[in-house]
């Protein structure tokens, strides 16, 4: 049957490849996909039919994707994310497969502008931040080196929340980005794969007379698989991102419909359904809800019984799983996923433990993406026991001979084992995810070096002290194509033009552009393409928040989640303290080069203290726009919903990129890293891969400041007190009292009362600490700028010193470093 299939297969091609063969097939969209003519077609119609013709283009090659891996019987990279910041979809694949320019032509032949289809597209939010966007940009390049990979996660119906301000203050609205059509899934409702939940574990004896547990489920939801293209830049390729999306099972719908309960049935599925309806909005501070946990559980249940079933040919034998798969732990949230494998090994196809231990360790890597304890997942034991009874007792055994191995290798150091248990005891009994995925994983990572140092030595001692192998480092990467080649095209064709295309897959190449810097013609081109950008932000803020952008001003931009650690406040008091010299008379206002502080962050909805600081940047932002003897000097913007599509427009016109988390804080920061290969100067702390930033660009083209890792170490331990910098620095403390006297809340002191409190008594993040540093910072920032042809050739350097951040190089540190896998196509 399957023989008689093949054989009758007709190849599948892709339509011509002219402005004819799209016109013809967009029409065909339109006409029989969407059901219109041109004349009645709407802007939505418009799109979506264009972005089912623009993936008829990418149809061939996807299929022919598979099948080469199939064929091949190649290891693949399963990366196992709960979030995929993807943006959106159209310039990718037009860029893929190179068909923008006939796109365009194709589409104005018939009177319609391309770029009006695509404002249309809703970005896919299904991610927080750094964490999500990552895992987007490893897909991007593991497709374009040809390495076999699928990335598994959730299909959120709903995703990260828009973020709109009443009076300052955020105010959250759904995302509800499936509403006008969904053109770039795949759903294969057909696929569905059964999860249980639930229950209680049993003991038997099998046919062979061996003693067994297993597990006798509660409940169960079905996974649907909706599969996503991941073409490759230009290269053929297009690897699958399978997300699932949870529907009610008709077993567990049955059973209640028989017995008459009508409603409840109903009530029950939208319970089942509930699992992947919406993103968690914490980024870095997880809250242990059990919905999370079911998510977490639903989609790795679901991906491994996948790649298994599906993946897999039918006879394939499990002990040589390791030779064609490696799953790749995107932080502690898959990490459910190793009890999991092991239930599958032991109690379905009844192996040994020793052997389903062998084999799953050798399966799993795990990176972790933090050194903020409260952002180290832990689940109760009573929690996890409730809904997964089966894992909580394999995680137990794990433990057991984990701890037996180490108690063999300390002989009496309980205070060790201790320390090492994957339970820990207090305050409440619960399971340390990290420590599971440490002991499992092959390998564990951090994401930047400072970051996997300090994972070494702060966060994981006792295991890199027991396996000091298994520890490496990967710093992070950004894809080129999305985040230099589509969202700056003007600097793209500039960079092609001197040192031609090849710079777009192999980012390093970069470095031929660094005689340029000394160039005084490609300097004033290089300027013009930041004045061309700054335009079209300009023109985008305006149309989309009606926020006007003074012209010819420095752009300095913070845009990142709204955290503590992060320190927006204390950009918050950089500006505050200029506003306040400036009004005293102190500061002459065109002394300095005029400035516009952009702000973009979405606050947790349960986080107050982020969500007062944002209010507090637009109060302030306000007062200080409104204030005519700032006026041309100061101009604070803060357009809502930072994301990824503002983001492709604000990063390539920033001039000053603002990464001051506390050192030792930020594992890595991304974000960083889109500012510095758009030509921006970063201002930063020793922090994350700032360091390697610094160390890459030049200390003379990096505004560094702030404690060292170590010194903030010593402070805190010493004792920090945060109210001696107030009283000893006269320009912070007038900051904070402009702040405190209610100046930006028409008065009322009370306000903001609560963000003043905290840094004058508590100071987690040391900011006061940091606050004359930072403020010395800025005014070498200032004096740099005034001198156009340095910066300029600062801003040429940055660019042409960071091609090391591309995530093309990432992942071959992935592959060199943890996954040992080889590409289908040599490098
Ligand atoms: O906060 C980190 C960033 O520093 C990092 O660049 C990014 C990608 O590695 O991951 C972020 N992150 C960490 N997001 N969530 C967590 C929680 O562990």
């Amino acid at each position: 049957m399957t023989e008689n299939r093949a054989n009758n297969s007709a190849p599948v091609t892709a339509p011509h490849h002219s402005v004819e063969g799209f016109v013809k097939e967009f029409l065909r969209e339109l006409h029989y996909g969407q059901g219109v003519t041109m004349e009645r077609a709407s802007v939505n119609d418009q799109y979506l039919a264009l972005a089912r013709t623009v993936r008829e283009y990418l149809m061939a090659r996807w299929l022919e994707t598979v099948r080469r891996q199939r064929d091949a019987q190649a290891k693949s990279v399963a990366y196992l994310s709960a979030e995929y910041l993807l943006g959106r979809q159209l310039d990718n694949a037009l860029l893929a497969t190179d068909m923008a320019e006939i796109v365009e032509e194709g589409l104005a032949s018939l009177g319609i502008e391309l770029a009006t289809l695509r404002d249309q597209e809703v970005e896919p939010g299904l991610g927080n931040g750094g964490l999500g966007r990552l895992a987007a940009c490893f897909v991007d390049s593991l497709a374009t080196m040809s390495v076999p990979c699928i990335g598994y996660g959730i299909r959120y119906e709903y995703g990260i929340f828009r973020q709109t301000f009443v009076d300052g203050f955020q105010v959250e609205k759904a995302d509800s980005w499936l509403t006008l059509g969904a053109p770039w899934e795949f759903p294969h409702p057909e696929s569905a794969v059964t999860v249980h939940f639930g229950g209680s574990t049993e003991r038997y004896t099998d046919d062979d007379g061996v003693e067994r547990s297993r597990w006798v489920p509660a409940w169960d939801v079905l996974g649907v698989p909706y599969n996503y293209m991941v073409p490759g830049y230009q290269n053929g390729r297009v690897n699958t991102l399978r997300l699932w999306s949870a529907q009610a099972t008709e077993a567990f719908d049955l059973a209640i419909f028989n017995s008459g309960e009508y409603v409840d049935a109903v009530r029950s599925q939208t319970f089942a359904e509930n699992i992947s309806k919406v993103l968690y909005p914490e980024d870095s501070t997880p809250q242990g809800k059990e919905l999370r946990l079911q998510q977490q559980y639903f989609f790795v249940a679901c991906s491994i019984r996948d790649f298994i079933e599906n993946v897999l040919p039918d006879d394939f034998d499990l002990h040589r799983l390791p030779e064609r798969i490696i799953f790749q732990l995107n932080d502690t949230h898959p990490v459910i996923a190793v009890p999991e494998l092991m239930r599958i090994l032991v109690d379905e196809k009844k192996w040994d433990w020793d052997e389903a231990w062998a084999v799953t360790q050798k399966c799993f890597a795990y990176t972790c993406h933090t050194l903020l304890p409260e952002a180290l997942e832990v689940w109760p034991v009573a929690l996890l026991g409730k809904l997964l009874p089966r894992h909580l007792e394999i995680i137990y055994r794990i433990n057991d001979d984990f701890l037996a191995e180490v108690a063999q290798r300390y002989p009496g150091d309980e205070l060790r084992l201790r320390r090492m248990s994957i339970i820990a005891e207090h305050p409440e009994r619960s399971v340390r995810m990290a420590y599971l995925a440490t002991i499992a994983g092959s390998k564990v990572n951090g994401v930047a070096a400072l970051h996997s140092q300090l994972l070494r030595d702060k966060v994981l001692p006792d295991f890199s002290e027991y396996w000091p192998d298994k520890f490496t480092n990967v710093t992070n990467g950004v894809t080129p194509r999305r985040f230099v080649r589509l969202a700056n095209p003007a600097l793209s064709e500039l960079i092609t033009d001197a040192i031609g295309p090849g710079w777009i897959t192999d980012l390093a190449r970069l470095r031929e552009m660094e005689p340029l810097a000394d160039d005084q013609e490609f300097r004033e081109k290089f300027r013009a393409v930041k004045a061309h950008n700054k335009q079209r932000l300009s023109v985008l803020l305006q149309r989309r928040d009606g926020i006007t952008l003074p012209a010819d001003a420095m752009l300095d931009v913070m845009v990142k989640r709204l955290h503590e650690y992060k320190r927006q406040t204390l950009k918050v008091l950089h500006i505050v303290s200029l506003y306040e010299q400036i009004i005293s008379g102190e500061l002459d206002p065109t002394s300095i080069p005029p400035r516009v502080f952009a702000f973009g962050a979405k606050a947790a909805p349960g986080y107050k203290m982020a969500k007062q600081t944002i209010a507090l940047i637009n109060h302030v932002g306000r007062t200080v726009n409104e204030d005519p003897r700032v006026k041309g000097a100061l101009t604070v913007v803060f357009p809502p919903n930072y994301n990824v599509t503002l983001a492709e427009t604000l990063i390539p016109a920033a001039d000053l990129s603002e990464q001051i988390s506390l050192a030792g804080k930020e594992a890595s920061g991304t974000g960083n890293m889109k500012f510095a290969l758009n030509g921006a100067l970063t201002i930063g702390t020793d922090d994350g891969a700032n360091v390697e930033i610094r160390e890459l660009v030049g200390d003379e083209n990096f505004f560094l400041f702030g404690l060292l890792e170590p010194e903030v170490e010593e402070l805190v331990t010493a004792g920090y007190q945060p109210s001696k910098f107030y009283e000893e620095n006269p320009t912070l403390r007038r900051a904070i009292d402009r702040i405190a006297s209610g100046t930006f809340a028409g008065g009322d002191r009370t306000v903001f009362e609560p963000i003043v409190s905290n840094l004058l008594y508590e100071d987690r993040f040391l900011v006061l600490a940091d606050f004359q540093s930072y403020l010395d910072a800025q005014a070498r920032v200032d004096a740099a700028y005034q001198d156009t042809e340095a910066w300029t050739r600062s801003a040429i350097l940055n660019v042409a010193r960071s091609g090391y951040f591309s995530s093309d190089r990432a992942m071959w540190d992935y592959i060199d470093r943890i996954w040992h896998s080889q590409p289908l196509v040599a490098r």
